[in-house]
């Protein structure tokens, strides 16, 4: 907590600000019981009825783990309870008794991640949180027994941060055969019908899974991970030339390859979409790292050779520009992390050769430290030791970039637009026939950051969208369990405001600010029987301002908060709405609305 003297010393930026907020603890009216706090989310549909079996691991405590290797538990399906389950749900539970920063968590099987998380500001009375994530897709391991399930959490534990972190796993196994039976609700006749045949089709299919790439769980997962493990199978990232590689041998009969990938960013790259050209720092004589522009990009190769990339969604920490802004309702995706999927079936040509093959993970421009691996998904052909595959297009065109600068000394605006469109196809011969997979990826991304009132004052404007296309041709009946035609079209438009006002008392500050940000995403899937489509809006509306006195040591923030959420999610299995109001920490409002039951809302 030097960073209080050293910002009145050095010109007063808000760069050094963020990292001053995610060190100290905020204090609102203060919480005798431990506060609890939670994502808004649409609960995993599996979680609507019982499970069929449960298991529940032994309680982990994170103290003083910084530095510390991981956790590790062994694990085992239930023995009554061996697969395969029509779903699989990840129940994480945390505790936390006593003051705690923002900490990242990741949580691997067999080398796998299964989910990337972080932790909460807790305050002296404690705080406790729940996570449920459906994770369906890696019942290949979770049907293994005696594997590895690891825990990753730096924790630091001194006389300020006395919250130890207690954390319970749980996996609850659905078999989806006692399916509740649902009732239509509505008054309309033709809406009667619509819902019911919608409700049969989705009570059928919760059998299988609703996300596309995963529809059926792959057969293989393999780790692109660091194997050490001594500090969790992440990579750290520390900048564009620093990317990683694993040299990994596929099974020569993979008839469908789709890689996962996790990815967190950190220290001066945790806002990197705040990020001015380093040149800002040096003309302003200003001590800040937190460079090197605005655009950061998540790329792959196989071999040297370029299969893929990725635009990282702005995960906002609890600790993030005011902590009160996200208590109790943490920032979107801050407990269950987006993942990111890359179509990888037309490169199996280069794959099946029954040689290993490098797979490197890097980020475009990034400065220190992105935390990021993947999972590469394999479907296997039973019925045949090699499948023949064919590259038939590679279109990679450089990456657009479009950079306008406009330095004011301290008042300074910048702009950055960048964009691309590539295309691969390849074919792929295996028992159950040839079919051409051919994908294309469009990204656009555009920010804009702007100081004012020398320095004081940021406003940034991200705005990211980026299509996939999957097309499978032909469509083949022998074939069902590959799609036809999937588009997925992701937004993530982010506003951030904030300025700050050094205060009479030395040390003193006021800040105040406004963060509007969005998670959007439209799935379509077109298939020879069915087409659906799935989408999921989730918008948060933030404002608040905080008070430092100065003469207190940390923990000494309090404030004002104003939170407006919405979710909505549609998709095979669920309709579900969900309002949240939140004013100074606590909830005036959180309402949760079934819109297949009541078709009408929807249109008000
Ligand atoms: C925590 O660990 C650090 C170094 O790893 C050590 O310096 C410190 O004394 C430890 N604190 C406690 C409370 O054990
Ligand atoms: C973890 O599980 C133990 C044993 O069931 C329970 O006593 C404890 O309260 C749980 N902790 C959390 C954070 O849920
Ligand atoms: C938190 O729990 C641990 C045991 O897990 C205990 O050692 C520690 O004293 C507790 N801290 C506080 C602040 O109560
Ligand atoms: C798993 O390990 C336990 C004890 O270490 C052993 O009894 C059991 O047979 C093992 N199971 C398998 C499937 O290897
Ligand atoms: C990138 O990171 C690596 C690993 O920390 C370091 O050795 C290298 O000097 C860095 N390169 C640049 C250009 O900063
Ligand atoms: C599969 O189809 C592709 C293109 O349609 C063709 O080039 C290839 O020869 C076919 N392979 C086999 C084994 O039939
Ligand atoms: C956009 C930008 O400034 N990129 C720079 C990021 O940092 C690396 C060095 O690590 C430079 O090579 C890039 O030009």
């Amino acid at each position: 907590m030097t960073s209080i003297v050293h910002i009145f010393y050095s010109i007063f930026s808000f760069f050094l600000l963020f990292s001053l907020f995610t060190s100290a603890s905020p204090i609102f009216p203060p919480h005798s019981s431990p506060k609890e706090y939670f994502e808004v989310t649409a609960p995993p549909p599996a979680t609507a009825q019982s499970p069929s079996c449960t298991l529940h691991l032994p309680q982990q405590d994170f103290a003083n783990t910084t530095g510390a290797p991981p956790s590790t538990i062994l694990y085992a399906p239930p023995d009554d309870c061996s697969g395969p389950w029509s779903s699989v749900v990840l129940d994480l539970a945390v505790s936390c008794n006593g003051t705690q920063r923002q900490r990242i968590a990741g949580i691997w099987l067999a080398g796998v991640e299964i989910l990337r998380s972080s932790t909460v500001q807790a305050t002296k009375a404690g705080a406790s949180w729940k996570v449920q994530k459906d994770v369906t897709k890696y019942s290949s391991l979770l049907s293994l027994s005696n594997v590895s399930l690891t825990l990753m959490l730096e924790n630091t534990i001194n006389d300020f941060l006395t919250g130890v972190l207690h954390v319970n796993v749980s996996l609850l196994y659905y078999n989806g055969d006692d399916e509740p039976d649902f009732v239509a609700i509505s008054d309309g006749v033709d809406d009667t019908i619509v819902s019911e045949r919608s409700r049969k089709v989705s009570s059928k299919s919760s059998i299988v899974k609703y996300q596309f790439f995963y529809e059926d769980p792959a057969d293989l997962i393999i780790p692109i991970a660091d194997d050490d493990g001594a500090n969790g199978f992440w990579f750290k990232i520390q900048n564009q030339s620093n990317s990683h590689a694993k040299g990994i041998q596929i099974p020569r009969n993979t008839y469908r390859a789709v890689l996962e990938i996790y990815a967190s960013a950190h220290e001066d790259d945790e806002f990197w979409y705040t990020n001015p050209p380093t040149c800002y720092y040096k003309i302003n004589n200003l001590k800040s790292k937190r460079g090197n522009g605005s655009f950061r990009e998540i790329f792959t190769t196989i071999d040297d050779l370029y299969v893929g990339s990725v635009s990282p969604f702005p995960v906002l920490y609890t600790g993030a520009i005011n902590p009160l802004l996200w208590s109790p309702a943490v920032g979107i995706g801050a407990f269950d992390l987006p993942t990111y999927d890359l179509e990888l079936t037309p490169f199996l040509a280069q794959l099946l050769d029954g040689d290993a093959h490098f797979f490197r993970i890097g980020v475009t421009d990034s400065i220190p430290f992105w935390l990021v691996n993947a999972n590469l998904h394999l479907w296997l052909d039973p019925s045949s030791d090699v499948v023949e595959a064919g590259t038939v297009l590679y279109r990679v065109p450089d990456l657009y970039v479009q950079r306008d600068y406009q330095y004011r000394k301290l008042n300074s605006v910048f702009k950055e637009a960048s964009g691309r469109q590539i295309e691969f196809s390849g074919f792929v011969s295996s028992s159950k026939g040839n079919s051409t997979t051919q994908v294309t990826y469009q990204f656009q991304f555009q920010n804009v950051i702007e100081f004012q009132k020398k320095g004081r004052l940021l406003d940034a404007e991200l705005f990211v969208k980026s299509r996939t296309d999957v097309r499978v041709l032909p469509p083949r009946v022998a074939l069902l369990d590959l799609k036809s035609q999937a588009t997925i079209v992701r937004k993530y438009p982010l506003h951030l405001r904030a300025m700050i006002t050094p205060g009479s008392a030395f040390d003193s500050y006021s800040s105040k600010s406004e963060v509007t940000h969005e998670f959007e995403e439209k799935v379509e899937v077109e298939l020879e029987q069915e087409n659906y489509q799935s989408t999921v809006f989730n918008s948060q509306d933030c404002r608040g301002s905080l008070k430092s006195r100065g003469d207190e040591k940390q923990g000494s923030l309090y404030g004002t908060s104003h939170v407006r959420q919405s979710l909505r999610v549609r998709d095979r299995d669920r309709c579900y709405s969900q309002t949240l109001s939140v004013d100074d920490g606590e909830i005036d409002k959180n309402e949760v609305v079934d819109l297949c039951a009541s078709p009408r809302v929807e249109s008000i």
